[in-house]
This record gives structure tokens, sequence and C-alpha cells, in this order.
């Protein structure tokens, strides 16, 4: 009798096993996907069945070349799911390609156990857009669509894909909960606009790890509502470094709480690591907790930036002060070179000064020569020395 338990029990536990290891494949070449043609449809039939399925799927795109006008990709999923890139996915050059209103390429959400990965590309195609993009100087611009747009995603990992040349911003990762981004390539032109790396916001428990990130804007870019943020071993340039904000210009946005930048590279970027917050705009949210540790600067226009007067085209009154708290920062082991004399800028609220904000050492050089801080409304904690001497 007890013999007989233990053989059932084995057998129970040998079924699970193979439940765990087993996998369904769902390729898209068994969906009537063709090099060369548009494989929109292929895909959005894979992903129906991987969403159906009870078991663990994997939807394969295999080796070579594919043409996809837009993806939709939507949960719920009923088990975990795994999305191969192995080849390159083409966009149309043409933006006018995607749906009207649709400013997103390939969009997935409302997923749990998500795994991205593969070693593929998503090819935004973005060089004919981006001559369409005037955002530099036109606040009603023409919006362009987003590479990668993940939101209300789970438990989830993206890793080994490359995005290149999308014509907005790279990836967007929106309302998501513990997504880790790792090994992760970000590639467009230093001079292609709006092409933020990752842009997160809305979320908790999101990392992004060993990663290298080449673009025209924001390297990393955080939005309001965000929590538990890990940024480490990231190499960010061209482009303009990694951003907290902009912020304060919409009168519902919460806090921004827990963010860890650590050991990353900033090589030939407009900024090391900078907040923005608007003046004269009506959001009172906070942001705090924040690491930022163990930063190289590669000839960085500017390495720290505080920006509470924050001011693109001039259309806010600076009379006003920012709303908006920056407390709790440590700032400690940033070295190496700055393109211009302003190494450090911490520019806080008049009405919200910043506090306490702890700085450890710092060894900015530019050019040689010596280099300058700027430091309104914030008093610092100081341990170990800083050259040049800050506030
Ligand atoms: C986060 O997601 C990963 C990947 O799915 C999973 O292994 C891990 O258990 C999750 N962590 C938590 C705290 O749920
Ligand atoms: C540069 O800094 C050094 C050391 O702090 C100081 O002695 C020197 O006067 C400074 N030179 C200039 C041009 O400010
Ligand atoms: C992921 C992402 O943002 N994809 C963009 C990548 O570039 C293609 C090309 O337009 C865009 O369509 C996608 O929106």
């Amino acid at each position: 009798m007890y013999k007989k338990m233990e053989w059932s029990l084995i057998l129970v536990l040998q079924i699970l096993l193979l439940k765990a290891n087993s996998e369904r494949v769902f390729n898209i070449r068994k969906y009537g996907a063709k090099p060369g043609a548009d494989i929109s449809e292929a895909l959005m039939k894979a992903w129906k069945d991987a969403m159906a399925s009870t078991m663990a799927s994997r939807i394969v795109i295999p080796k070579g070349d594919w043409a996809l006008r837009q993806a939709l990709m939507e949960g719920p999923n009923k088990a975990p799911v795994n999305l191969v890139v192995r080849g390159t996915l083409k966009a149309y050059p043409d933006p006018a390609e995607l749906p009207v209103k649709s400013q997103e390429w390939v969009t997935i959400n409302y997923v749990n156990f998500l795994t991205i990965s593969g070693g593929g590309v998503l090819d935004g195609q973005g060089h004919e857009a981006w001559k369409l993009n005037d955002c530099n100087k036109n606040k009603n611009c023409m919006k362009l669509p987003i590479n990668l747009s993940l939101n209300f995603i789970k438990d989830s990992i993206i890793k080994d894909i490359t995005t290149k040349d999308s014509k907005n911003f790279h990836v967007n990762c929106i309302s998501s909960s513990n997504v880790t981004f790792k090994h992760f390539t970000v590639s467009a032109p230093g001079e292609s606009p709006n092409t933020d790396g990752i842009h997160i916001a809305r979320g908790n428990h999101i990392k992004v790890l060993n990663s290298v990130i080449k673009t025209g804007d924001d390297c990393i870019s955080m939005g309001d509502e965000l929590s538990d943020v890990l940024i480490k071993n990231v190499r960010c340039g061209p482009g303009h470094g990694i951003s907290i904000g902009s912020l304060g210009k919409n009168v519902q946005e919460k806090d921004i709480k827990g963010i860890t930048v650590q050991g990353c590279t900033f090589t030939g970027t407009q900024n090391g690591i900078r907040i923005k917050t608007w003046p004269s705009a009506p959001a009172t949210l906070s942001i705090s907790d924040l690491h930022f540790i163990d930063l190289t600067m590669v000839n960085v226009a500017n390495p720290i930036v505080f920006d509470q007067k924050y001011c693109p085209w001039n259309q806010c009154d600076l009379s006003k002060p920012s709303q908006i708290k920056i407390s709790d920062v440590v700032i400690n082991n940033i070295r190496g070179t700055s393109a211009t004399s302003d190494v450090v800028s911490f520019i806080c609220s008049k009405a919200k000064p910043c506090d306490n904000i702890r700085i450890g050492y710092i060894d900015l050089k530019y050019n040689g020569k010596n280099a300058t801080t700027i430091c309104e409304n914030i008093k610092p904690i100081f341990s170990a020395s800083q050259s040049p001497r800050v506030c």
C-alpha cells in the first residue's frame, strides 16, 4: 500500500516535470509567414494560439528579414509566453503605413510571464520618418510611431534583443511591474530626434541591466508614478543621458521613489543624470530616494543636472517656481570628463528646496581647466572629496 502511494507520487512528479519542461512551439512559418511578405497576420495568429495555450508557449520568428506592418499583441495569457525573435523585423519606412491614430509599431499589452529573447532585431526604419519630426521646434508636431510598447506587463524579461532606428521612442514601458531588460541594445544615430531609448512610467520593480543604448534623445527616461527602478551597467551615448522628467505639467502626476543608477558609463552625451521639472506647473509630486553611484562620464556636456526651471519653447512663467520636491538623494563616485565647464548643476526650486542631498566622491575634469558648479536652493551634505568643489 505504502509502496503503491510512493510510486504514484513519483508518477505525478514526473508528469509535473514533463509539463514544466515542455513548451508548445508556434513558429510563424507554420502560420504562412514568408520572407519578403508582411507577417502581421501570421504573427497575430501565432500569438492568439499562444494566448489560448494552457501550457508554456514559444512563438518563434526565425532568422531572416521579415516585413511587419504592425502588431498589437494582447493578453491575457494562461501560461508563460516566450517570444523568440531570431530574425529582423522590419517596419515599413513610411509612418503613414501604420493605421491611422496608431502611434506604435509593436505593442504588447496585459501579459504576465512574458520573455522576449532570441538575439534578433526590431528595425524601425526611422531614417525617412525622422525628417518629418520637428518636435524640437514645434510642440504640436507630428507624432511618430514608437518601436516597442509594453503596457500592463508583469513578471517579464526582455533580453538579447536590439531595437534599431525607431521612428520615435524605441521602447515604452508603461504601467508594468517586475520587468527586466537585460543585454538589450538600442541603436539609432545621435542626430535622430525624440528617439528615447527606454521610456518607463507608472510602474514598479523595473530593471535595465547590462545594456547598450545609442540614440538621439534620452538613453533612459522616467516618467511619473514610478518606484523601485534599478539601472545598472548601462552604456549610454550618443544621446541625452538618463533623465527623470520632465514633470509638473499634469496635475495628476504621482510620486517617483527609489531610483538607482549604478555602474553606468556615459560617452559623449548631452547629460549624464538629469532631473527636469517645469516651473509654473500645477503638479506637486515628490521625487525621492535616488541613488546615483559609480558613474563614469566621458566627455559629457553636463554630467549632473537638476533643472527645476526646465522650460523649453519659453512656455512657462519662470517667476513661479516648481512645486515638485526632490529629496533623499545619494550621489557618490562620479568620475570622468565634461565637455563644458558646468559639470554639476543643482537648480532647485525656491518653493521646495532640494533636501537631504548627500554627496560623496566626485572627480570631474573639464579640459584640464577648472570646472564650475551651480547651486540654487540646495544645501548638500558632503562626505569624501569633490573636484571641483561643489556649491
Ligand atoms: C519577477 O519576474 C521574474 C520573471 O518572470 C520571476 O522569475 C520572478 O519570480 C518575479 N519576481 C517576483 C517578486 O514576483
Ligand atoms: C583652479 O582651482 C585651483 C584649485 O582649487 C585654484 O588654486 C585656482 O586658482 C583655480 N583657477 C582658476 C582660473 O580659477
Ligand atoms: C518598437 C518601436 O518603437 N517600433 C518602432 C520602431 O520603428 C518602427 C518603424 O516605424 C516604428 O514603426 C515602430 O513604431
